[in-house]
This record gives C-alpha cells, sequence and structure tokens, in this order.
C-alpha cells in the first residue's frame, strides 16, 4: 500500500464501519504511556507532523532537554475517530505514581486536566470524581513508549514486564511498543528486550524534533503504519469480540480501585517489615552494646583480680626477702656471738 491508501485507510476509519456495528465505541483513543522523558510527547509530534504533512510545530509542547514535562492527559486529534492521548510519565518505574498511570491508561481520569500522583487512596477519590467526564464509548489502544537511550537493566525487566502484563489485563490489548532515538545504537539490545517480555509488536522511530524535523520516505511511511496497525487491531475487535464498553469501563474502574488497594497493602506491609527490621536492627545494638559493656566490665574484674595477686605476690615477696635478710642477719649475728666466746674462753685456758 503506498503513502496516499494508507492515509486514506486511516482517515476512512470509523467503528461504525465495523460488520457487527460499533457496539458503542465511536473513538479509536491511542494512549501513550511510560516513562518520563521517553518521547511520548515527540512522538505525538512526529504523527501530527506526519498526518498533517505541513510545517513542523512543538504541538505537544515536548520537552527541550532531555527530561520530559508533560504533567496533563492533552489529547490529539488525528481523523474524527483517531485520537492520540499524551499522558503524564512515570518518574520512576517502581514508585509511587503507577496507580495513576493505569489510571490515565485506562481513561478514568479526565482528558485536558493535570495528573497529580497521590499517595494512599486520593487517587480512589479521584476516579470517582472523574465519573461524568470520561467517556466510556472511547477504544483504548495501549501503546507504551520507550527510548532506546535506555538499556533496561535485568533488574528492571521484571518490573517492566509486569507493568506490560497489568496494561494487557486492564485494556484486554498486548501493548504496542513504540521505541524512540531509533538512531542512537542501541535497537537491537532494547528491541530483543521487549522481545523476550512477550512483545510482538514494536515500532522503532527517530521522533521529528525542532532540531530535526528534515522529512524522510521512511519515518513518514512507519507513522502510517503505525496508525495502521493500531486501527487494524481495533477493528478486528470490534468486528470478532461481544463488546460491551460500559461494563469495560466499570471492570476497568475496578481494576485500578483493587490495584491501588493492593499498592496500599503492600506499602503497609513492606512499612511494617521496615519498623520490625528497624526494631531488630535496635535490639540487637542493643544487645551488642550490652554484650560489650559485660565483656569490658569482666575485662575490668580481671585486671583487678590480676593487679590483685600481683600486689599479694610483691607483699609476700617483700616478706620473704626480709625474713631472708632477718635471717642471715641472724646467722651473721650468731657467728660473730660464736668467734666471740671462743676469744674469751682463749683466755681463761691461757692462764690455767
Ligand atoms: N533525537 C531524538 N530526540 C528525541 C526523540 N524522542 C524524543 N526526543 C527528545 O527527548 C526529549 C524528551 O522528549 P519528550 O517527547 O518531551 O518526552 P516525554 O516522554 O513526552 O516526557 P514526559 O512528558 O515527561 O513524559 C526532548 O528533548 C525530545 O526532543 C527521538 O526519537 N530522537
Ligand atoms: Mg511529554
Amino acid at each position: 500500500m503506498d503513502m496516499d491508501e494508507l492515509k486514506h485507510v486511516i482517515n476512512s476509519f470509523s467503528f461504525d464501519r465495523c460488520k457487527k456495528g460499533n457496539q458503542g465505541f465511536n473513538r479509536c483513543l491511542i494512549q501513550l504511556f511510560g516513562l518520563a522523558g521517553h518521547g511520548k510527547s515527540s512522538f505525538i509530534n512526529t504523527c501530527v507532523y506526519v498526518w498533517q504533512d505541513g510545517e513542523y510545530k512543538n504541538w505537544a509542547k515536548a520537552a527541550e532537554g532531555y527530561g520530559g514535562k508533560t504533567t496533563e492527559r492533552i489529547p490529539h486529534k488525528i481523523t474524527s475517530n483517531i485520537t492520540l492521548v499524551d499522558n503524564r510519565g512515570w518518574p520512576k518505574l517502581d514508585g509511587y505514581g503507577s496507580g495513576e498511570i493505569f489510571a490515565q491508561l485506562g481513561n478514568l481520569l479526565p482528558l485536558g486536566r493535570g495528573v497529580e500522583f497521590t499517595k494512599g487512596f486520593g487517587l480512589v477519590e479521584k476516579i470517582v470524581r472523574s465519573e461524568k467526564l470520561v467517556k466510556d464509548s472511547d477504544f483504548i489502544a495501549p501503546v507504551f513508549v520507550h527510548s532506546v537511550k535506555h538499556i533496561i537493566p535485568t533488574e528492571e525487566i521484571e518490573e517492566l514486564k509486569s507493568v506490560l502484563h497489568t496494561a494487557r489485563e486492564m485494556t484486554g490489548i498486548y501493548p504496542i511498543v513504540v521505541l524512540t532515538h531509533k538512531t542512537y545504537g542501541n535497537l537491537t539490545t532494547v528491541e530483543s528486550s521487549f522481545r523476550d517480555m512477550g512483545i510482538e509488536r514494536i515500532f522503532a522511530f527517530e521522533n521529528y524534533t525542532q532540531e530535526d524535523h528534515f522529512k524522510t520516505r521512511g519515518r513518514h511511511e512507519e507513522v502510517l503504519k503505525f496508525l495502521q496497525e493500531v486501527i487494524k487491531d481495533a477493528q478486528f475487535r470490534v468486528e470478532h469480540q461481544t463488546r460491551n464498553p460500559v461494563k469495560e469501563m466499570h471492570d476497568r474502574k475496578q481494576f485500578v480501585m483493587n490495584y491501588v488497594h493492593q499498592r496500599e497493602k503492600k506499602m503497609e506491609q513492606e512499612g511494617l517489615e521496615r519498623k520490625k527490621a528497624l526494631d531488630r536492627a535496635m535490639r540487637e545494638k542493643e544487645l551488642k552494646r550490652q554484650e560489650e559493656e559485660f565483656e569490658r566490665e569482666r575485662q575490668r574484674r580481671k585486671e583487678a583480680e590480676e593487679a590483685e595477686l600481683r600486689k599479694r605476690r610483691e607483699e609476700l615477696e617483700r616478706q620473704r626477702s626480709a625474713e631472708q635478710a632477718r635471717y642471715v642477719e641472724i646467722q651473721a649475728q650468731q657467728q660473730a656471738n660464736a668467734k666471740g666466746g671462743k676469744k674469751f674462753l682463749g683466755f681463761f685456758s691461757k692462764k690455767k
């Protein structure tokens, strides 16, 4: 199919043309989600640029330096039946915010409004308050955007896999993965990481940006093929599956509320375990301190006993030496006496 034919197919897409009718859907929402700064807004700019085929503009307000900045859910209409949604990105995979990411993906938070990451059950209230502002007639096509600049470290693989799996559980569709910064050099490595996670549909782009928006056939064609893939899949699902958008919206709501509940339970559990570990560490520290104190006291006593023993030995030695000296003195005295006696006797014997 050439580019004009592709454009025609995309432009004429409507759920009304599905074999079973629209089943209650009237718009395909291409929901972009992923980590902050990975190129979601730039991908929207790329899609709009290709679709309008006019002058380049920063429609989606992509960041000017590395690191993103979108904090709202902003819709960008492509055709009357296809809308791309720029969602707020995750600051970090495993931190707070995962609830909001899934709430956005499930179309449970209103379009055109800011998205704040909340702790506790604040998100549940926001979802309930948004009920009248969100449309269950939106068909959700999840698209995960990831920059190949970021090679996924082994310790993040499971986390990311679980995010993609949760997205699939909630929307019924395995997300398409859009890789950005295609020419950066890590494409094969990052692509194979996603394939290993079970992702089958992967598109890679060098986004059109403020600095580089020289139109190339390769990029234009790839964007149109991406849009075609999304609508082909949406059409198949509405033609071949029995759908109920109202119930699906309700189920997604339930899903995210359960997710928040589980997250809070997990956080509470982790908090308890952290506290237990802290108590244990404090107890061990106290025990160690007591043992050291006991050891110091034992050492101190031992030294005192040794000093006492030394003192006694020295005293004994001193007494023994004094005894010895006295003995020597007595002997000397006796010898002297004995000598004196002899002389005296000698005198008498002479006289005889
Ligand atoms: N060279 C190149 N730069 C890109 C590409 N995609 C995004 N960028 C740049 O990367 C930066 C971040 O892109 P954004 O589109 O703002 O990222 P984001 O995902 O929307 O970020 P958040 O709004 O925070 O979620 C910007 O400076 C873009 O110009 C790409 O494919 N190639
Ligand atoms: Mg953005």
